[in-house]
Order: C-alpha cells, then structure tokens, then sequence
C-alpha cells in the first residue's frame, strides 16, 4: 500500500516538471559530506566574490572538480582554476560523484557526468537573488543539489523574471534534481534566518553538482 505518511528516509516529492526533491536522502551520511567540505575549505577557503556590478556576494563560495564556477569583474564563468589564487580546484571526491550520479538517476536522469561543485556558505543574512543558471555549455545536463546546516527557503519561478513564485522549505539532507524544462527556471534563496546545527553551527551549506562543459 502506498503510505503517503511513512516516516521512512528519503521520500520524494515532485516540484514542477523535471524537477524532483529527494527528502532527507543525505541524512545517514550529511556528517562525513560536511567533513569532506571542510577539507574542502581547508585547500581553497570559502570567499565572498565581487560581480561584474562591484557588489560583493552575501553567499561566499569554493569549488571542488576539474571546474569551478566564480565571479570576479570580468563577468561569471567556469574555469579550472581559481582566479583569486590561480590554482586548480582540488578534486571531486570520488564520494560526492557518486552520490550526484545516483541522486540523478533516482530523478529520471541518467549519463550525468558533473565536472564542477560549487559549494555555498550561508550565512545569517545571506541570500541568492532569483536567477537563471545558464553558463553551462547543455542544458539537456540536470543540476544536483545538496542542502546542508541550517534550513533556508527557496524561491522558484518561471522562464521570465517576473512570473510568479512558489516557496519550498529546504532542510538538512535535502537533494534537489533539476532537469528537463526546470532547468532554465527562475530561482533563489531567501535571507537566511540565524541560528544553530548541531554539525554547521550557524551556517547552510549547499553543493551543485553540474556539467560545466560538454
Ligand atoms: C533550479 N544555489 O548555486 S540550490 C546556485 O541553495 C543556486 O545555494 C541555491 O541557485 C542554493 O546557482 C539553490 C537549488 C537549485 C540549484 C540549481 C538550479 C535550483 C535550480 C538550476 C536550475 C533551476
Ligand atoms: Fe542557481
């Protein structure tokens, strides 16, 4: 029988077409994804960039992969290396891929090859203002992401800036796939509310996993 009120780990939940939330379906293993990030971080330290306006990001970021995705006065672009420190991302951990492929292909989405995880940090405050997602080279490649810490809401709209938007909470665990005609949807994060998880303290971290180039 179907249970629609099971509490088993992970449930999933349809969001718009191509787009699929897998509830919790990190929780048994968020602890050593932390750590990996933390590792991480230890190699290329998470940085509030400046964008192409002078505004610098309330969300600071680092990469792992053989391409990371930044900002700097020049514009947004992927590249193999960090323009602050002019090295090489450090790799994907064989971990991270692994779990993206299978998140992916749970979604419907199989020959997902990500070569590039952008990892935010979020602090009280920070938010990401609604975008597009659009300097990879296919967008027939879905985005994995990876909700860590603290809950943050999230915002997604339509193809066009001002269609209207809908709110889903996105909590510690949380993996969201977003593909097919979802892929071009609007979308962003709301200023995030303080306060403490036991394993990121007052922060939410969230991983894209993407196919930057074909
Ligand atoms: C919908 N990150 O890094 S994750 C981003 O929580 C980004 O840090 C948010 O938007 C975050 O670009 C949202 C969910 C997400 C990620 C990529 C998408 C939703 C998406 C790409 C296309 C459509
Ligand atoms: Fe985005």
């Amino acid at each position: 029988m179907l249970d629609l009120f099971s509490e088993e780990a992970p449930w999933s939940e349809p969001l718009a077409e191509g787009a699929v939330i897998l509830r919790r379906r990190v929780r048994d293993e968020a602890d050593e994804l932390m750590t990996l990030v933390e590792a991480i971080a230890s190699q290329n330290p998470f940085y509030h960039r400046i964008t192409p306006g002078g505004h610098r990001m309330s969300v600071a970021m680092t990469n792992c992969g053989d391409f990371g995705w930044s900002t700097d006065a020049r514009g947004y672009q992927y590249s193999g290396r960090d323009s602050v420190t002019g090295r090489r991302w450090p790799p994907m951990p064989d971990r991270f891929r692994s779990l993206a492929v299978a998140c992916a292909q749970e979604a419907g989405f199989t020959g997902f090859h990500p070569d590039a995880c952008l990892i935010n940090r979020y602090e009280p405050g920070a938010k990401l203002s609604l975008h597009q997602d659009k300097d990879e080279e296919d967008f027939n490649q879905p985005i994995v992401s990876v909700s860590l810490g603290l809950p943050a809401v999230f915002q997604f709209g339509g193809f066009e800036r001002g269609e209207a938007t809908q709110r889903v909470l996105l909590e510690h665990g949380d993996v969201v796939v977003w593909g097919g005609p979802s892929r071009l949807r609007y979308h962003g994060i709301l200023p995030l509310k303080p306060g403490i998880h036991p394993r990121t303290g007052g922060f939410r971290f969230n991983l894209t996993f993407r196919r930057a180039f074909r």
